[in-house]
């Protein structure tokens, strides 16, 4: 049966606010967590992916997850590694002891970052592209890419692994118009993630269906996913403001842009 109750982490966040808006649509009753408390959202549960406990009582019940928690740009490695490596541990390990079957984890186009970004008539990136991640933040989703591989092998539970690109109300840089996911998009993509039957363990780019695309959408399609967006309408402002993107710059030429630069560079 598809599953109902979904666990949200990560709520509070960008991508969990711009989800939380869409996904009661699809019919999913969410539970909500996250490290900081959400207004208007008394019921949410406030807990780090450190209180093994929480997590425990926070997966209780639910069909499935959406793992959005954690720190989502670069930081140090010791914060990457409490956050998203031991926090996606925990996760995991909670889901197991209670049974809950499917995951959905939000990775990211930093896990394999320093893949260099397609120009001419190079081909879109395949979705099984060696790991190049670009920061201790993409080898964190590395992690948690083979984390989920392994539940699946050793625990039988299921994971679809999304690599996402930019997923944001608009692009903002030109870069973004080739990873750019809509906020509809997302909600499309993780429908299809928590529907799809025999998922096993998934990896899937996840973007629009944009013009300047860089990477393979054909496993996210496999699944039902059927993105209806396209950045394309955003370009010629953007490049107007910022110009094309150029091949001999080391933030231009590879998929995870700017984290490819010591320090990165921001905003991207
Ligand atoms: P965000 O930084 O806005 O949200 C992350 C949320 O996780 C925050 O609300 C934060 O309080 C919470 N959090 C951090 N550490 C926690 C902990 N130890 N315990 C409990 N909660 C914790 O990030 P955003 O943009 O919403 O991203 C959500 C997820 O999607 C992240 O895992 C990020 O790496 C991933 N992602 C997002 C992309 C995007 O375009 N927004 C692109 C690729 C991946
Ligand atoms: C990510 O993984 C980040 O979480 C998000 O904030 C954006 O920087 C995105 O990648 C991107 O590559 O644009």
């Amino acid at each position: 049966p598809a599953p109902r109750t979904v666990l949200l982490t990560g709520a509070a966040g960008g991508l969990g606010t711009l989800m939380r808006e869409r996904l009661p649509g699809y019919g999913y009753e969410l539970r909500l967590l996250d490290l900081l408390p959400i207004e208007g959202e008394p019921d949410a549960i406030t807990a780090d992916l450190a209180d093994t406990d929480a997590l425990r009582a926070a997966v209780r019940g639910v069909d499935a997850i959406i793992h959005f928690a954690g720190i989502s740009l670069e930081s140090t490695f010791e914060k990457i590694l409490r956050a998203n490596i031991q926090g996606t541990y925990n996760l995991y390990e909670a889901a197991r002891a209670e049974g809950v079957r499917r995951i959905v984890f939000a990775s990211s186009n930093h896990a394999v970052g320093f893949t260099p970004r397609p120009t001419g008539d190079d081909p879109l990136i395949p979705i099984d592209t060696p790991r190049r991640p670009d920061t201790y933040y993409g080898l964190s989703k590395g992690f948690g890419e083979d984390l989920a591989s392994l539940y699946w092998d050793l625990h039988g539970i299921e994971t679809v692994s999304i690599r996402i690109g930019s997923c944001f109300p608009e692009p903002t840089s030109v870069r973004m118009l080739s990873v750019w996911m809509s906020p509809d998009d997302g909600a499309r993509l993780l429908h299809a993630a928590l529907t799809a039957e025999d998922v096993r363990h998934t990896v899937v780019h996840g973007s629009s269906a944009n013009t300047r695309l860089w990477w393979d959408l054909s496993s996210a399609r496999a699944l039902g996913y059927e993105p209806q967006d396209d950045s394309e309408p955003y370009a010629a402002k953007l490049i107007a403001e910022q110009g094309e993107l150029e091949p001999g710059n080391p933030a231009h030429a590879h998929l995870g842009g700017p984290f490819c630069t010591t320090p990165p560079i921001w905003p991207h």
